[in-house]
C-alpha cells in the first residue's frame, strides 16, 4: 500500500526527519510518499499558523488523491485541518495527535504531552478534549523550544525534552509520553529508553493506525459530514482549490 506522509510546514528538513520515522516503522509492503507543503509558514506554532497551513495541506492532500494513495498522514501534532482532509480523501487520513492519543490509552493509564512553545499548550488541550481523553491526560507541558530549534543541533533540544518528560512521569503520574511535534520524531526511541515509560511518536502511530485501517479495507466515510465537498466556484487566490464535481 502506498501511505502519503504530509508535512504541513515548509520546512524539508523537518520532511526529512518525518520520512525516516515513517519508514522506520513501515511493514515490507508500503511505501511511504512524503511531502512538504508548498505554501505557509516554515513552522507551525499557534492557531494563525495552523489555518494558514491548512492550504498546502490541502493542496497535498487533492494531488494525493489524484495519485491514487491508499491514505494519508497528518504530520503535525496541532492535527490542523484534519476534518477538511477527510472531506476530500477517500482512504482513510490519520492526525498524528489522535494517534498518539489512542495508541497510548492501549498500553499506558494516563499520558501527557511535551509539546514545543507554550503557547501552542492549548491547541493540544483542545485536542484533548475533542477526541475524549480527558481522563487519560494527566499533563501538557511545554519545552519552550520553538519547533525550528528541533533543527539546529546546538539547541540543546534532546536534554530539554528528556528533562520535561522525566518531569512528567515523576510529578504527574504520566505512563506514557506523547512527543507534541513531528520535529521530535527521531527522538522517540533514545526518550523511551532512557525514561523506561512508552515514548510515544505521532507519525509512526499514524501510519501503522493507517496500515492497520486499509488493511481492514476500511476507508472514509462519504456518508455524512466526510461526503466529498460540495462542487462550487471558489473565488481569488484560492480559486484553484474549488471542489471538483463528481
Ligand atoms: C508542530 C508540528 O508538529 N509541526 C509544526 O510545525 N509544529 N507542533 C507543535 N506543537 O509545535
Amino acid at each position: 500500500m502506498r501511505i502519503k506522509v504530509i508535512n504541513p510546514n515548509t520546512t524539508a528538513g523537518m520532511t526529512a526527519t518525518i520520512a525516516e520515522a515513517a519508514r522506520g516503522v513501515a511493514a515490507p509492503g508500503t511505501e511511504i510518499l512524503a511531502a512538504t507543503s508548498p505554501t505557509g509558514p516554515v513552522s507551525i506554532e499557534g492557531h494563525y499558523d495552523e489555518a494558514v497551513a491548512v492550504i498546502g495541506l490541502l493542496e497535498e492532500v487533492r494531488k494525493g488523491e489524484d495519485e491514487g494513495v491508499d491514505g494519508h498522514v497528518v504530520a503535525c501534532f496541532g492535527d490542523p485541518g484534519l476534518l477538511a482532509c477527510r472531506e476530500v480523501a477517500r482512504g482513510p487520513v490519520v492526525g498524528i495527535a489522535e494517534a498518539a492519543m489512542h495508541c497510548a490509552a492501549l498500553v499506558s493509564v494516563g499520558f501527557s504531552i511535551v509539546t514545543t512553545l507554550g503557547r501552542t499548550v492549548a491547541i493540544a488541550e483542545r485536542l484533548v478534549l475533542a477526541y475524549g481523553f480527558e481522563r487519560h491526560c494527566r499533563s501538557i507541558r511545554a519545552s519552550d523550544l520553538a519547533v525550528l530549534d528541533l533543527e539546529d543541533p546546538a539547541s540543546d533540544a534532546r536534554r530539554v525534552i528528556l528533562d520535561e518528560c522525566r518531569k512528567a512521569v515523576e510529578q504527574d503520574g504520566a505512563g506514557a509520553i506523547l512527543l507534541g511535534c513531528a520535529g521530535m520524531a527521531d527522538l522517540a526511541r533514545d526518550l523511551g529508553a532512557e525514561l523506561g515509560v512508552p515514548v510515544i511518536d505521532g507519525v509512526a502511530a499514524a501510519v501503522k493506525l493507517v496500515e492497520a485501517l486499509v488493511g481492514q479495507g476500511l476507508a472514509t466515510s462519504k456518508r455524512g459530514p466526510f461526503a466529498f465537498p460540495l462542487a462550487k466556484p471558489y473565488t481569488g487566490a484560492l480559486r484553484h482549490m474549488a471542489p471538483r464535481a463528481r
